[in-house]
């Protein structure tokens, strides 16, 4: 049996009457930031993680810590054994077929380099085209640049509509055409809190016989993510943005894809047999992960999925649209203010700017209020370009963050207001 199992009792779940209720259950929230109380409001960057999460950690250290799929003794058949559970509970958590489907990564951005460089790099070709949207993070651009600087093939944008920051969909068929190879979306942008509707578009790919990658960093911990529904070829996301530890993510792929992929790297653990001219490949998902991976981190996210189906996915997805519903129109009081995304069904989060204030000056002044904002291009270089700013400032949200944390935030943005003078 896995030590994890038996890792400290939380609470029974039957106390929490509300989302409010679980901050107890993180430890790194109940502090004083410049003396005042932590207002932690990027959980876009990264979330919090709870109690169970860190015990866990801590537990797989002290009792199971062993090399995994080598040994044949007890340890290290614990945590093999643990390890693999995360994998098998990862394919429940996404609803994939088989946990073959479930590749152990350090995140969602080694998971697109994986996809670039493997499967990019044996299926594209010099004059093929791949589909990407103007709201892509870095880690959705960038690795597919680099393998069309390789192949010669050429990047094509969906573009995305004014400050409301939706996909232009209504011209969707001049860009999604036969001629595409693949067209990778995010699920939800990190910048304007779009959510895309990524089961129409993959259905619409799948039609025309084009592969899909859907980026799920901002919606895998938020919502439910279901990969069979959503009818895509790769999935990606990051552990750390989802109660999980770092360094670890998980790249779906649809197994009849994975067995044509090529491996991603070399070493230990990805071969059947090795000569010294010739190697043969592991079985899928082995044949994706050479060498000694990040076991314990990856058994602590197995006990993060358990805990975020505990909270329930479809309550955290209510909370973000309420609280996100609220601050939007708290800030919209604000004079001056400059507001990005939609209006209404965004996801958790909001991206602004104050008239005549940097967003630098704005976060950092929130920070000495002990406001956790982020400023900056939020790795959207192109999108910023478009919408004609350099940076923003962002409030985004998790299940326990509360509406009076989001009016503590406008009570600090009106005493910035007040000190650049700009009301
Ligand atoms: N894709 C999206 C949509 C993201 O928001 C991020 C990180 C990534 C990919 C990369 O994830 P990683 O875990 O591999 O780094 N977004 C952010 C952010 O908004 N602020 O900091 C990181």
């Amino acid at each position: 049996m896995s030590g994890t199992e038996t890792i400290s009792q939380a609470r029974p779940v039957e106390s929490f009457q509300s989302l409010e209720d679980r901050r107890v259950e993180f430890p790194v929230l109940n502090q004083k930031v410049h003396g005042c109380d932590l207002v932690y409001f990027d959980n876009a960057a990264t979330t919090q993680k709870p109690r169970r999460v860190i015990d866990a950690l801590t537990y797989y250290y002290e009792h199971d810590n062993a090399n995994v799929h080598r040994g044949i003794h007890e340890l290290s058949n614990r945590a093999s054994s643990a390890y693999e559970n995360t994998r098998v509970r990862a394919a429940k958590f996404l609803n994939a077929r088989s946990a073959d489907e479930i590749i152990f990564t350090r995140g969602t951005t080694e998971g697109i380099n994986l996809v670039a460089q493997s499967w990019g790099g044996k299926f594209i070709k010099a004059g093929d085209k791949i589909l990407l949207t103007e709201m892509e993070h870095h880690s959705n651009i960038v690795p597919w640049q680099l393998l069309a600087a390789r192949t010669g093939a050429q990047l094509v944008y969906l573009p995305v509509t004014g400050d409301r920051g939706l996909l232009d969909l209504s011209r969707i068929d001049e860009w999604l055409t036969r001629d595409i190879k693949l067209f990778a979306m995010t699920h939800i942008s990190n910048t304007l809190g779009t959510v895309n509707p990524v089961t129409e578009l993959c259905a619409k790919a799948r039609k025309l016989g084009v592969t899909t990658l859907v980026d799920a960093a901002q919606s895998a911990g938020h919502r439910k993510v279901d990969v069979q529904e959503i009818g895509c070829d790769f999935l990606v996301l990051s552990s750390h943005k989802m109660c999980g530890p770092t360094g670890v993510g998980i790249l779906y792929g649809r197994l009849d894809v994975l067995e044509q992929t090529p491996p991603y790297q070399g070493g230990g653990d990805m071969i059947s047999s090795v000569d010294f001219f010739n190697s043969t490949w592991n079985k899928v998902p082995h044949k994706f992960e050479a060498g000694t991976p990040n076991i314990a981190d990856v058994i602590a996210f197995g006990t993060a999925l358990d805990y975020l189906d505990e909270v329930g996915r479809e309550k955290i997805a209510e909370h973000d649209i309420e609280l996100s519903a609220y601050c939007y129109a708290q800030l919209a009081k604000l004079p001056g203010v400059r507001l990005f995304g939609p209006e209404t069904g965004r996801a958790g989060l909001v991206s602004f700017l104050l008239k005549d204030v940097h967003a630098h000056d704005v976060v950092m002044m929130a920070d000495q209020a002990g406001v956790a904002l982020r400023g900056g291009h939020h790795c959207n270089q192109p999108l910023m370009r478009k919408l004609g700013v350099e940076s923003t400032a962002r409030a985004s949200f998790y299940f326990y963050n509360t509406t009076a944390e989001v009016d503590r935030l406008i009570e600090v943005l009106r005493e910035i207001q007040r000190f650049f003078g700009t009301v």
